[in-house]
C-alpha cells in the first residue's frame, strides 16, 4: 500500500497538523511565562474544535468497501498506548451509562446486541501513519442512547476503558450513523486484543477515538478530554 491509496490525503493533512503542535511548544517557549503559552495554545485548541464542528456534516457517510478490500483478518493490526490484554470479565461486563440520561444504570451485552445491527468495512486510520479496512458490527451509539433515554441535546459523550484509556466527542459525530459501539469484528466476537466486549469504531475521526474496552458512558455539557486529547493531540479529531 503506497501513498497513492485514498489514505495519502488524510496523512498530508494530518501530517500538516501534527507539525504545528510542537512549532507551537517550541515558540511558546521563548515566552517565560507558561500561563500565557498555556492560555494561548488552549484558545487555538477551542477554535480549531470550533471549526472542525462547523464543517462537519452530520450526513455524510465515511467510505465503506467492499470485501475485497478488507484488510485479511491477520493483517488487522493491534495498537494501545499500555497493554493489549487488560483484565476484564467478559462474562460479567456491563456498560454504566449515566449524566444526561432518564435510566441511567449498568446495560448489558444482550441488551445491546439486540439493538438494530449495522455492520460495515470501514478505514481505521492511526495518527501514526497506517491504517486498515476491517468488517466490523455493532449497534449505532444513537441506539444505545435512545434506549438510556439520553438528552441528545447534550454537548458531549465521554467514555471510559478498562485499561484506564479515556476519550470524549460531540454529540453531533456521536449521533453519526456510522458511531457504532463495536462488538464484532469479520463476522466474529471481538477479540479481547481488539477492545471485547464492546469498542468505539468511530470512522469519521482519527483512530485514537475509536476506544476499546469501553465501561463506562457518560452525557454531559462540559467538556471532558482524553489519554492523548490531554496532551495536546486533536480533541475533534476529524477526518
Ligand atoms: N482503550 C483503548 N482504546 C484505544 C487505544 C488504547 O490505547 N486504549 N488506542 C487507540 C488507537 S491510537 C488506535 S490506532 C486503535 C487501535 O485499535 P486496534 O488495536 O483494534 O487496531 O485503538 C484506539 N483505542
Ligand atoms: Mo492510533
Amino acid at each position: 500500500m503506497g501513498l497513492s491509496t485514498p489514505n495519502s490525503r488524510f496523512l498530508s493533512k494530518r501530517r500538516k497538523i501534527l507539525q504545528l503542535a510542537p512549532l507551537a511548544l517550541l515558540a511558546g517557549c521563548d515566552y517565560s511565562a507558561g500561563g500565557r503559552t498555556t492560555s494561548f495554545l488552549r484558545t487555538f485548541q477551542q477554535f480549531n474544535d470550533w471549526v472542525q464542528s462547523k464543517v462537519f456534516d452530520p450526513n455524510k457517510l465515511a467510505p465503506e468497501y467492499s470485501d475485497n478490500d478488507l484488510t485479511p483478518e491477520d493483517g488487522f493490526r493491534i495498537n494501545g498506548y499500555d497493554t493489549d490484554r487488560p483484565d476484564i470479565d467478559i462474562e460479567k461486563w456491563t456498560l454504566t451509562v449515566q449524566g444526561h440520561v432518564q435510566k441511567p444504570g449498568e446495560y448489558t451485552l444482550q441488551q445491546i446486541t439486540s439493538l438494530p445491527k449495522r455492520v460495515m468495512n470501514t478505514r481505521h486510520c492511526c495518527v501514526e501513519g497506517w491504517s486498515m479496512i476491517p468488517k466490523w458490527g455493532g449497534t449505532s451509539l444513537r441506539n444505545l442512547l435512545e434506549l438510556a433515554g439520553a438528552d441528545i441535546t447534550a454537548k458531549y459523550v465521554a467514555v471510559e476503558c478498562g485499561d484506564d484509556y479515556n476519550t470524549s466527542f460531540d454529540m453531533t459525530s456521536v449521533l453519526h450513523p456510522q458511531s457504532i459501539l463495536c462488538y464484532e469484528a469479520y463476522n466474529k466476537p471481538l477479540v479481547l486484543e481488539h477492545g471485547a466486549p464492546v469498542r468505539i469504531v468511530m470512522p469519521t475521526k482519527l483512530g485514537y477515538k475509536s476506544a476499546k474496552w469501553i465501561h463506562t458512558l457518560t452525557v454531559t455539557n462540559e467538556k471532558p478530554g482524553g489519554y492523548w486529547e490531554d496532551q495536546g493531540y486533536d480533541w475533534f479529531a476529524g477526518l
